[in-house]
Order: C-alpha cells, then sequence, then structure tokens
C-alpha cells in the first residue's frame, strides 16, 4: 500500500528540513518549556491538516503552532489512551489549543470523494522508526462547531499502514481508501512512534 518517494520530492522535504531546523534555533527554547517533549516531527498534509493552515497563514490567530505544524505530538495508544477528549487535535498540548478550537465549524475543508482512492501524506521532518500510522474519521452526526472527543469517531481507524518499525520517508504517502461519509466530517492521522512513548497528531477537516 506504501508508494516509493520520488526524487524529487525528496529534495523538497530535504529543503524543508533545513528550514525546520533552523527555525528550531530560534523555537527550540520555547518547545521544551511549553511541551517537555522532544522537538518533533511531522504532520499530515493530505488531507490538508489544521496545522497545516495555521501555518500556511490561510487560518490565523492559531499561536504556536504556526511556526511549528510538526510539532503536535502527544502520548501514543489513541483512542485507549493518548491525548484527552476535547484537546486530541492538539495532541495534548495546552500550547496548540488553537488546533482544538471547533471556529464555530469554519475550519476550511478538503473536497473528497466518498469512498474515493486517496494517497494520504505526511511531511516528516524527523524520520522516527514507526509502529504504523492510523486515520481515524467521526460518525455520522458530528457538530463540527463542538470540540472533538473519541465519541465522535468511529471507533476503529479506516486506515491503518503498520510500518514494522521502518522509518517513514520525509515525504510519507498511504494510497487507501476513504470512509463511505458525507458531509462535514473530521480526519484525524496518528502517527505512533515505535521506539518514543509518543505519537504525533493531525486533524483535516474534509468535506465529502
Ligand atoms: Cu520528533
Amino acid at each position: 500500500m506504501r508508494k516509493s518517494t520520488s526524487v524529487k520530492r525528496a529534495t523538497v522535504g530535504r529543503k524543508a528540513v533545513a528550514t525546520a531546523v533552523a527555525a528550531m534555533g530560534i523555537a527550540g527554547a520555547t518547545v521544551l518549556v511549553t511541551t517537555g517533549s522532544a522537538q518533533g516531527h511531522g504532520y499530515a498534509d493530505s488531507p490538508t491538516s489544521r496545522q497545516v493552515h495555521c501555518a500556511q497563514g490561510d487560518v490565523t490567530d492559531c499561536g504556536a503552532v504556526e511556526n511549528e505544524p510538526q510539532s503536535v505530538e502527544g502520548p501514543k495508544g489513541f483512542p485507549g489512551a493518548g491525548p484527552e477528549d476535547g484537546t486530541i487535535c492538539a495532541g495534548g498540548n495546552e500550547g496548540f489549543a488553537a488546533l482544538d478550537d471547533p471556529r464555530d465549524g469554519e475550519w476550511p475543508t478538503t473536497k473528497l470523494e466518498p469512498g474515493a482512492d486517496h494517497t494520504f501524506s505526511w511531511t516528516n521532518t524527523a524520520r522516527h522508526s514507526t509502529t504504523d500510522y492510523q486515520y481515524f474519521v467521526t460518525k455520522d452526526g458530528w457538530d463540527p462547531a463542538k470540540k472533538l472527543t473519541r465519541a465522535d469517531l468511529e471507533p476503529e481507524p479506516f486506515l491503518t499502514v503498520p510500518m514494522d518499525g521502518e522509518q517513514p520517508a520525509e515525504k510519507e504517502t498511504h494510497d487507501g481508501k476513504l470512509p463511505d461519509k458525507s458531509g462535514h466530517h473530521l480526519i484525524v492521522g496518528v502517527w505512533n512512534v515505535a521506539d518514543t512513548s509518543n505519537a504525533f497528531y493531525s486533524c483535516a477537516d474534509v468535506e465529502f
């Protein structure tokens, strides 16, 4: 199910790493104080996640995540463990609480065809040894004007990509099928790191 990375994309990815590392020199101290976690290291960009909208500036007043969309890291084990309800999109980080603010349901959405093939992608600025990637979707009747809770999500991920401890690519892609849904939903991407107790969380607003 995994797609190989083209040379061109890998080059772009490497440039992004250099930029992120440079930015971390400035922001690193703040990161350690606010989250206590290691500098971090990846985000979902297809479908477009909330942290990408914030980093690109098409959504404003997001706070710290605008400069470090790759740092939305929290405890792994979702949904049994992991970030608490209402803090899922921020990976439980108070400093990134803007990601859980429902903004009256006005987050920009990516238009998707229900049940269609989709290439999910992540930009990884540190290529942690990985257990798997998982993708969850909200249940029918989810209210986009409320903060996300576990009970809002279908209990099983609609896509799991096992990695067996492998390192992901800088531009990691997963071919899968979209869930058969209609209307505004949230897709929650979870990157479960193999050799730490953490995972990375990315919420994407979509319109089927
Ligand atoms: Cu990291």
